[in-house]
């Protein structure tokens, strides 16, 4: 198949480019190089000494025989570059990781809201545009997250995507429908992926756009099959207080002997899936596209859940780390219950890793490998998102 991997330089986007690549599709590239901007914004860096993406391109040549095309330029902002390049190309389908994707990073200012909103929504849009004026019969997969969802429910399990209800008409009749699952954002980032649901839902009954929306969980990992070939191909591994996420910053703060940072009680529970489960995920997808005016196909992408502060005990014991709770920097609920259902992709024969068997490799191959490259400084959540939670910070800092 022909695909364009949207923001095929990220944490992602990139091994899932070289998971396509190595499966014989002929993957096209598209970023502007944001996250790298980011970065020099942020005086933050990688764990993992990631290297130029041209270098990572030709390195993959080198290694596997394969091209892959490259095209840097802004979804979102260079529409007539994307739709030729759709045109030129003919994808069978576009993967669209193109996003702003740091729940703190979107709180840090306002300049940061409307950065990640401006930046996703048209994305988003002009992807959506451009295969409906293009007219050629593309499926778009799109990586959305669990967070639209919220992560609280009264007990029941979430659905994948759609929740069936029953109305009562005024003359007493029950109906029976399906909606799609109420979204419940915890950040502007995850309001963005709650308001492409509603891009997704309008394209695809108004123009019949075949689209499939992921709804992923927290990514851990991050070395798959085609990263770990070569050391110039690594994936970027993010710790940082904007960047980082939960499971990673763990493991990195456990290799540098900085207290595991649990924010409140620590009774957040979350979704979690593999980087290399991410990949397959994405393989599986394009594998199983929605017919032609079928509705939007969404799956839950994520293999098991686990409350922040069992983690952070996982860790601790396998490590020999200590545990602090901190102040929330953030306005989520101390304690939730999650109950997710995963079995369409369990059902395409997704094979789940799971924190006790890949863990350990995890701590050695990499947070401990590349430990000596960790600044301190830049290990604390400073992103407050609002007013009652910078005073929750201050008072402690
Ligand atoms: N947390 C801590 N200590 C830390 C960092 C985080 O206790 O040092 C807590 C947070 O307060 C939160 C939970 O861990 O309750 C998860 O935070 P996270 O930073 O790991 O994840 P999140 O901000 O939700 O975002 C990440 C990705 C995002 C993706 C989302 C999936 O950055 O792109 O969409 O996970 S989900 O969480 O299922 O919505």
């Amino acid at each position: 198949m022909q695909i364009l991997v949207l923001g095929g330089d990220g944490f992602c986007g990139w091994p899932t480019s070289l998971h396509l690549s190595k499966l014989g599709h002929d993957v096209t590239i598209v970023d502007n190089m944001s996250r790298r901007h980011i970065d020099i914004e942020l005086e933050a860096e990688s764990l993992t000494p990631i290297r130029p993406l041209g270098e990572r391109i030709r390195a993959w040549k080198e290694v596997s025989g394969r091209d892959i095309d490259l095209y840097t330029f802004t979804v979102g902002e260079h529409y007539h570059r994307l739709l030729s390049l759709i045109r030129e190309k003919m994808p069978d389908a576009i993967v669209h990781f193109a996003e702003q994707r740091a729940a703190p990073y979107s709180m840090k200012s306002s300049a940061h809201k409307r950065y990640t909103v401006n930046n996703n929504l048209n994305a988003t849009n002009d992807v959506c545009a451009a295969i409906v004026e293009s007219g050629i019969d593309v499926h778009l997969v799109h990586l959305g997250t669990m967070g639209v969802y919220g992560y609280g429910t009264a007990g029941m399990q979430i659905p994948e995507g759609y929740l069936p209800i029953q109305v009562e008409t005024p003359d007493g009749q029950v109906v029976d429908q399906e909606i799609l699952y109420p979204a419940n954002p915890g950040s502007i980032y995850h309001m963005t992926k709650t308001q492409d649901q509603l891009f997704f839902y309008f394209y695809n009954k108004n123009d019949k756009l075949k689209i499939t929306d992921l709804h992923q969980g927290i990514v851990w990992g991050t070395q798959t099959a085609e990263t770990k070939l070569d050391v110039r191909l690594i994936n970027r591994f993010d710790y940082d207080g904007d960047y980082g996420t939960v499971l990673n910053r763990f493991l990195a703060q456990a290799a540098i002997n900085y207290p595991l940072t649990v924010h409140g009680t620590g009774g957040q529970t979350r979704a979690f899936i593999h980087i290399q489960d991410t990949v397959r995920c994405i393989q599986l997808a394009i594998e199983n596209p929605p017919q032609t005016g079928e509705r939007v196909n969404i799956l839950n992408q994520m293999t098991e859940t686990h409350r922040v502060r069992d983690l952070a005990s996982m860790i601790a014991d396998m490590a020999g780390a200590t545990v602090e709770l901190v102040p929330n920097p953030r306005s989520e609920a101390d304690e939730n219950d999650l109950f997710v259902a995963n079995d369409r992709f369990l059902a395409m024969g997704l094979e789940p890793i799971t924190l006790e068997t890949g863990l350990m490799e995890e701590v050695r191959e990499i947070a401990q490998r590349y430990a000596d490259r960790c600044d301190r400084r830049r290990i604390p959540c400073v992103s407050a998102w609002n007013a009652d939670a910078k005073d929750r910070i201050a008072t402690t800092a």
